[in-house]
């Protein structure tokens, strides 16, 4: 085929260069570089390994192109995985087309994709339209829409053979739409649950669920904060449970304006300081949201005494002196090691796991009362900034191991599709995130277990040799790298969704985090009763922040594995903000970090390219010009007999196999045809390799064939 790797996208604006391999590559790197600032970060870029991420055949021509996708019908596409072929560049192409028709969200074979519109768009989550979704009988029928996956979950919870848990995933990076999306399934649950109940017990439906939807404002007003990226940003992870069952409860969290004067003056608030309720509705920055977090408060039934104390505590510094508090703050403590440390309170997120606690108390169910439920996680997505620090080996750790689990959960979404079109092929070869995790968690020695010890020893801390440690014990793992030349000691790591340096330097203080035990013993013997409750069996012994995140995740993981998932990836368009502006080389950036990349590698490690045999026949069908071929696509005949398109299909692919040059250093390629395509039911499944070959002998029997008629035409001259 003449050179089918060239000027695929070219004119059009999206990437244009002579080879396509490399220009879609080389467009990823840059769309990397810019979001991430991977350049001039000092941690260079020469690395032993390339990340796992194959290059994929993106480009084929244009007449192929057309054959398998049309341009102009592109945004009809409701599911990426059925565009063909499947490229990250045909999926960009689609999600920009449909974005620039205002439609937002997109299936991505088991996931949902959603655009974020920065801009409240009329009546797309109106109650009509939650109840359309909720009765009608085959949701997914309709457009992808959040609830679709919302239905499709409450659907399952209450499964007539076997009712099962369900969580649903909301990921996506900063300013993305995942806590909007999270009211938005909360909102629908709180509409449908009421809707179902019998008049009875509407009142009780109807109270639990304006306590569940209550707890948003209140923990968004004290876990949320006005960030670059984002006006309303959650500073925390938050899984919210809906126990069904006649019941309902969620956890979750957000901060402060709207206080009067003489409200400021009892809580001790800063005059000239402004303190502002963030909107934690839909409504805006300027928007007052203060009297939504009390009101809120009050139907949970935080009385307004104790609300004054929880106000004075986030105000007043809590009600310790500000000696005593400086005191503590430049305390040093001697330790075991004898090395001394700088600590610091963390006396908001104290006061934000009591609201947490009695949120639960106030909404959870008594647990004879429900059966099963519904978990919807809003989590922080992958980061990369120009410096990485202990913070964003967390986050991406947690994002590592929520994508195994999606992994697995997509490959037996995709295993269960070819079993339907009657395929005998499985994908046991495929190669998940498991080098990292190792690398990140593994026993006896990664990078955690190597930190920890390093913290134990509380030797001086020093990066260098904490360096020297790591490459010395783990730079057999293919995921991580250095940069030998750089200044700053540091560490790369391979991640599923791109590469990311760490700077090591800070990196043991953070892991110890720890509260000083003075300061536990001090904020024990507070006046304000709500601070002694909250620190009265309190351990003054020291314990990392990481150690507790880890265990969270992993009961985490453990609950996300006993129920049925439900993805859904949240996408930020634009890095402003601006409402309907579609920015590719951000869009791209996301598509990889949550997953939509590699899920498009899993279909490309199988048989990416699905053409249905009449198709197939028209377009390859002259390579045989078999008798059965003809019978097949004779467009004026009629309908072709569905037993003739088989072995019509059978007849193009035996030539076409037979014709391809082996290379003799790879004997067992004679008998790997079915590595290459798969005779479904209805559909001819191929790789990208078999569409090349395909194509190259339609151009060549294309070419004789011209080659002939000018012939004819010489001797008739
Ligand atoms: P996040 O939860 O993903 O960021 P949000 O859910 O707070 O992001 O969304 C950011 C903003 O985008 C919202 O305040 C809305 O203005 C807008 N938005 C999101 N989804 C929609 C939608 N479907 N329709 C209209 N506007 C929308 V962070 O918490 O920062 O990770 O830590
Ligand atoms: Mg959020």
């Amino acid at each position: 085929m003449a050179n089918v790797k060239q000027k695929l996208w070219e004119n059009n604006g999206t990437i244009s260069a002579t080879d396509g391999i490399r220009a879609s590559s080389l467009n990823f790197e840059k769309g990397q570089r810019t979001r991430h600032q991977q350049k001039g970060n000092g941690f260079g870029s020469k690395t032993k390994t390339e990340p796992r991420r194959q290059s994929l055949n993106d480009s084929l021509e244009g007449d192929v192109r057309a054959f398998l996708i049309d341009e102009e019908t592109l945004h009809t596409y409701d599911d990426l995985t059925k565009v063909n072929p499947v490229t990250p560049t045909t999926v960009l192409k689609c999600l920009q087309a449909r974005y620039r028709v205002k439609v937002f969200y997109t299936h991505a074979g088991c996931t949902l994709v959603a655009l974020n519109p920065f801009q409240p768009i009329p009546h797309l989550y109106s109650l009509d339209v939650m109840k359309e979704y909720h009765f009608a009988p085959q949701p997914q029928e309709f457009k992808p829409h959040i609830f679709i996956v919302a239905e499709e979950a409450y659907r399952n919870v209450q499964g007539q053979v076997e009712p099962t848990d369900q969580s649903l995933v909301v990921s996506g990076e900063s300013g993305a739409g995942k806590t909007w999306t999270s009211r938005c399934l909360m909102k629908y649950y709180a509409t449908v649950a009421a809707s179902s109940s019998s008049p009875k017990c509407q009142d009780t439906i109807e109270r639990i669920e304006k306590r569940v939807l209550d707890s948003n404002p209140i923990m968004e007003a004290f876990g949320n904060a006005c960030t670059l990226r984002n006006n309303n940003s959650s500073r925390f992870g938050k899984y919210i449970q809906l126990q069904l069952n006649r019941s309902q409860l969620l956890v979750g969290a957000s901060m402060m304006k709207g206080a009067t004067e003489e409200q400021r003056q009892e809580w001790r608030m800063p005059r000239d300081q402004l303190f502002a309720w963030l909107p934690n509705t839909d409504k805006t920055l300027e928007e007052d949201c203060f009297k939504e977090t009390t009101d809120a408060m009050k139907n949970l039934g935080i009385t307004k005494e104790k609300q004054g104390q929880i106000f004075q505590c986030t105000a007043d510094l809590l009600q310790i002196s500000e000696e005593q508090l400086l005191a503590c703050l430049r305390l040093r403590t001697l330790r075991a090691g004898k090395q001394s440390v700088l600590l610091k309170p963390c006396s908001m997120a104290e006061v934000f796991d009591w609201l947490v606690t009695f949120i639960n108390r106030s909404i959870c169910a008594d647990k004879s009362s429900w059966c099963n439920f519904i978990g919807i996680l809003d989590v922080y997505g992958f980061e990369c900034f120009t410096l990485n620090n202990l913070e964003q080996l967390c986050i991406n750790y947690a994002n590592e191991k929520l994508q195994q689990h999606f992994v697995a959960h997509y490959l037996k979404a995709q295993q269960e599709e070819y079993v339907s079109e009657g395929l005998k092929w499985s994908f046991i070869k495929y190669q998940d995130n498991q080098s990292c995790l190792d690398l990140i968690e593994g026993n006896p020695t990664s990078v955690f277990s190597l930190l920890n010890e390093e913290c134990r020893l509380n030797r001086a801390s020093d990066a260098r040799q904490f360096r020297t440690r790591l490459e010395k014990e783990l730079s057999n793992n293919a995921c991580m790298s250095w940069d030998k030349f750089s200044k700053q000691p540091h560490f790369t790591v391979s991640h599923y969704a791109g590469r990311v340096s760490y700077q090591i330097e800070g990196m043991m203080e953070k892991n110890k985090d720890p509260v000083p035990p003075e300061l536990i013993h001090m904020l024990q013997a507070s006046h304000d009763p709500l601070l002694q409750g909250l620190f009265a069996g309190q351990n003054t012994e020291e314990s990392s922040g990481r150690g507790h995140s880890k265990n969270s995740l992993d009961s985490l993981m453990k609950i996300l594995h006993s129920t049925t998932p439900h993805y859904t990836r949240c996408i930020k368009p634009n890095p402003e903000c601006r409402p309907l502006t579609f920015k590719k080389e951000e869009v791209i950036v996301q598509l990889e970090a949550c997953g939509i990349v590699e899920t498009i590698n899993i279909s490309a490690a199988g048989f990416p390219i699905r053409i249905p045999y009449l198709s197939f026949l028209q377009r390859y069908g002259m390579i045989t010009n078999s008798w059965i071929c003809k019978q097949s696509i004779n467009e004026n005949g009629p309908e072709p007999d569905k037993n003739i398109l088989g072995p019509a299909v059978a007849d193009v692919l035996n030539v076409v196999l037979r014709s391809r040059p082996l290379d003799p250093s790879k004997p067992s390629e004679t008998d790997s045809c079915s590595s290459l395509v798969h005779c479904g039911k209805t559909k001819v499944f191929l790789t990208h390799s078999m569409l090349e070959l395909l194509e190259g002998c339609r151009d060549r029997v294309r070419s004789q064939r011209a080659f002939c008629i000018q012939c004819c035409w010489r001797r008739y001259l």
